[in-house]
């Protein structure tokens, strides 16, 4: 491949003289920005397990108090962004939250969206545009873009869960801030009843819903019994996975990020092929080796890891015994709808 001109082979009065009028060379950059065949990336295969996290959390809800902090999280960053930048990924956020017995997260919204996992606890709740959805672990709850979210716990122990967010991506373009609400009037009912099972829709007078999120609890035991249940059927599928979608359209559940659930058999490995985007596993239950460039990771339960994209992923059960459950966050909408996606086999 050509060597292109270095800026140290410029003059040093031109190159002044272009700084100054805030001008640059591409061709000393440009091999930089555009790197032959694979682009260069700072996401670096990266693993947090939940035993070494949590007592640090639960730490932080002795030293700061829900008001200071609105929402106790620490963040999962990735150090080859920085830890200051709070990236997993160029577009994934990830944060693991506390919120102790009768705290309270007041209500906001923002333009980033999010989901929250469940990772551990029971009695806490997140109210999202007047619907009050109950935490349970394994339970997907969506916060999406623009509307109004507030936790809340009637519970008697600490209840933890995973914050994933595209707030990289949104706060790259300049689009990222919040608005502080007050308590919402919690509407009655629980939207996720009404999508509970596939291939039906509610119609009342044959309109179906407009909404852009209809529904925004995902349970785990609706999830899990999917899973199990195609595990049943067809016992040659090797990849048992869901994507989490929005039921009246199909559609990925937000915009930018896509969330998916995947079951291993008792000790089944499997490859996932190398694709552009960037990728997150939490394992819900069981545990399994992760596999991606040069790391191999042993995921305990509650245990995450990402992996950069344009590689490929192995997954392994281990446990020989019993299935092993995760879930997955990856960067897959983003990058179809900006007609970047590959596939690489
Ligand atoms: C947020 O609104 C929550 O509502 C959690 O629980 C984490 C991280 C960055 C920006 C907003 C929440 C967040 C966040």
């Amino acid at each position: 491949m050509q060597e292109l001109g270095r800026l140290e082979d410029l003059p040093q009065g031109y190159r002044d003289e272009l700084k100054e009028r805030n001008l640059v060379p591409l061709w000393p950059s440009l091999r930089g920005v555009l790197p032959p065949k694979v682009p260069t990336r700072q996401t670096q295969p990266t693993h947090w397990p939940y035993q070494t996290l949590r007592p640090l959390l639960l730490k932080a809800g002795e030293l700061t108090p829900i008001e200071k902090a609105e929402r106790r999280v620490l963040v999962l960053a990735n150090p080859g962004h920085g830890l200051e930048k709070m990236q997993a990924s160029a577009a994934i956020y990830l944060g693991m939250q506390l919120l102790m017995p009768g705290e309270w997260a007041p209500s906001h919204r923002h333009t980033p969206n999010a989901v929250r996992m469940i990772v551990e606890g029971e009695g806490a709740y997140t109210t999202v545009d007047g619907m009050k959805c109950p935490m349970s672990r394994g339970d997907l709850i969506l916060t999406p873009t623009g509307l109004w979210h507030e936790h809340g716990h009637d519970g008697t122990a600490p209840v933890i869960w995973l914050d994933v967010l595209d707030l990289p991506l949104v706060y790259y373009m300049e689009a990222s801030y919040h608005i502080n609400g007050d308590r919402q009037t919690v509407v009655p009912g629980q939207g996720d009843k009404h999508y509970a099972r596939g291939g039906i829709l509610p119609s009342p007078v044959f309109e179906r819903s407009n909404k852009a999120y209809p529904m925004l609890r995902y349970a785990w035991s609706d999830v899990k019994a999917a899973l199990l249940a195609m595990a049943d059927d067809e016992a040659s599928v090797e990849a048992l996975q869901i994507t989490y979608v929005n039921p009246e359209t199909g559609g990925d559940v937000e915009n930018i990020l896509g969330f998916y659930a995947l079951m291993l058999r008792p000790g089944q490995t499997l490859r996932l092929p190398a694709r552009s985007p960037a990728q997150v596993f939490h394992v819900i239950e069981g545990s399994m080796e992760v596999k991606v460039l040069d790391s191999t990771f042993t995921l305990a339960e509650a245990d995450t890891c990402c992996a950069p994209g344009y590689e490929a992923v192995t997954l392994k059960n281990l446990n020989a015994g019993k299935p092993s459950f995760i879930f997955m966050a990856d960067e897959s909408p983003l990058h179809r709808k900006l007609g970047v996606y590959e596939h690489r086999g």
